[in-house]
């Protein structure tokens, strides 16, 4: 085992080795999995976290980078055993600048999402990547995971969102790529190859994001549809008629709807008469306050008119759009309070959501009648979290022993339709080994050489990502 010591004197106050201080960051948000490690560093500047990894890879020591701990994917947690130390981001929080004309916020990595958002609004901008953990997870992390949410179908995701990145190389090196261009062909886009690496290529420690204009007005509708085919008719029409004034488009079954009922007294039901499925529909107006409630309301009667509707109600003030929204948001950690929960993180083209779903809800039933389906996401990316919880009262154990099969199962569906088997959350230790049966061996080994080129002696988050 390593002498910690010298690393105790620079980091004094910032090194935990006690396995009370530790405990918290060996555990994941899911409560899956458990790692070790010789201690949790946390360091305060990009040159900190350069001393650092030079002492690990001068060491052979690994490291894990954690930012706000909420990733669904075990990437964030050490392996068993393992002779790691953990990289907290937490105190690197500094909003950096902000600047209008670049139309860009530059950040550290630790920040918090919500942080960011609101250093945004003070300077009368707005910044969109919105997630149900923004009150927890960081920049850094959005990145490395490539985060969506909800706000991707009007403005991407982490990737669309970032610009410039600085970097701790593995060699523990400073790389300053903090551009604030929107063309730049000078290359390989060191950038997009970090983003999304969940920590296997270097250390993120600052970001260049861009900004938006802040909505004047937003309009806001929980909506009971019959079918998810008339659900992606009333989302064609909208988008074709409104562009990038749809900023929302998610949905969710009665099953998650009655879910988060059950664990939040303070929520109401929107719309009285039970639906297979709600939408959960938002437009912004950039321009007025006016307006924009209207241009929903005549859209949802016509949808009523047309039979792709049977119910909607509108937000008629913004404490009732927030209320809808900690519905939508609350899927998470409702499903969370009901027991372990076997997740999936897909994406097929939208037009294929309904074949989709019709397959893999035949194969799962016919298969495991006694699980109880937990369906929802972000429609209008095509982004579905196909969940399932134990059946009332079912054995935990012999529920999670299902993991492997159920998912092999739903992913064999979905690279049919070509889709993905993580559109947001990252591969982490969950699906790095069942990677290798979706991905071409070209595009393994491809990966694989970019590893092998960036960190040669494999110390960056081992066992993540990669088969
Ligand atoms: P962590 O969990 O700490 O880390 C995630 C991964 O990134 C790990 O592999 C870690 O090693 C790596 N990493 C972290 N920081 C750095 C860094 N600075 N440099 C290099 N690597 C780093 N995700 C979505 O995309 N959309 C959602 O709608 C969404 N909703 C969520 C709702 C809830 C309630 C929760 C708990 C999670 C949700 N997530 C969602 C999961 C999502 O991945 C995370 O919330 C977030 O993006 C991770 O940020 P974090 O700081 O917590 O990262
Ligand atoms: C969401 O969209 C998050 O709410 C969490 O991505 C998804 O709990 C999940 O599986
Ligand atoms: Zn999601």
């Amino acid at each position: 085992v390593p002498s910690l010591d010298d690393l105790a004197d620079c980091f004094s106050g910032r090194l935990l080795t006690a396995a009370e201080d530790m405990a918290p960051f060996l555990t994941d948000w899911r409560d899956l999995w458990r790692g070790s490690a010789l201690a949790v560093v946390q360091p305060d500047s990009a040159d900190d976290v350069a001393s650092v990894v030079r002492w690990c890879a001068a060491r052979g020591i690994a490291i894990v980078p954690q930012g706000g701990n909420t990733g669904m994917s075990g990437g964030a947690t050490p392996e068993p055993g393992a002779n790691a130390i953990i990289l907290s981001l937490a105190r690197m929080n500094r909003i950096r600048t902000i600047d209008g004309i670049d139309n860009v916020i530059v950040v550290d990595a630790g920040c918090i999402l919500h942080t960011v958002q609101q250093a945004a609004e003070d300077a009368g901008r707005f910044f969109p990547l919105s997630l149900g953990a923004e009150g927890s997870c960081t920049i850094g992390g959005n990145l490395a995971t490539n985060a969506g949410g909800t706000g991707v179908l009007r403005y991407g995701s982490a990737r669309d969102l970032c610009l410039g990145m600085e970097v701790v190389t593995a060699q523990g090196l400073l790389w300053d790529g903090l551009r604030r261009l929107r063309k730049d062909s000078s290359g390989y886009d060191l950038r997009d190859l970090f983003i999304g690496s969940e920590g296997t290529l270097g250390i993120i420690t600052g970001a260049v994001m861009r900004l938006y204009p802040s909505p004047a007005a937003r309009a806001t509708a929980l909506v009971a549809v019959p079918s998810i085919e008339a659900a992606l008719e009333l989302f064609d029409a909208v988008r074709n008629r409104l562009d990038t004034a749809l900023t929302a488009f998610e949905f969710l079954s009665e099953n998650c709807l009655s879910l988060v009922l059950d664990h939040r007294p303070d929520l109401r039901r929107p719309i009285q008469q039970p639906s297979p499925w709600y939408l959960l529909v938002e437009l912004s107006d950039l321009q007025t306050a006016d307006g924009i409630r209207d241009v929903l309301e005549s859209l949802l009667a016509t949808a009523f008119e047309q039979d792709l509707i049977v119910d909607a109600a509108i937000a008629e003030t913004v404490a009732q759009a927030r209320d809808f929204w900690a519905i939508r948001e609350g899927i998470a950690e409702a499903q969370g309070r009901v027991g372990k929960t076997i997740k999936h993180d897909i994406a097929v083209p939208v037009s294929r959501v309904p074949a989709f779903l019709s397959e893999a809800d035949a194969a799962i039933g016919a298969r495991w009648p006694d699980v109880r389906f937990v369906t929802f996401g972000h429609l209008g990316d095509g982004n579905i979290h196909y969940n399932f919880s134990p059946p009332d009262g079912g054995d935990q154990q012999a529920f999670l022993a299902q993991q492997q099969p159920i998912n092999q199962v739903v992913h064999d569906i979905v690279v049919r339709h070509g889709g993905t088997i993580s559109a947001e959350h990252g591969l982490g230790q969950l699906r790095n080994r069942e990677i290798a049966r979706y991905k071409s061996p070209i595009e393994i080994e491809l990966m694989r050489q970019v590893k092998q080129a960036l960190d040669p002696q494999g110390l960056m988050n081992p066992g993540k990502l990669l088969p």
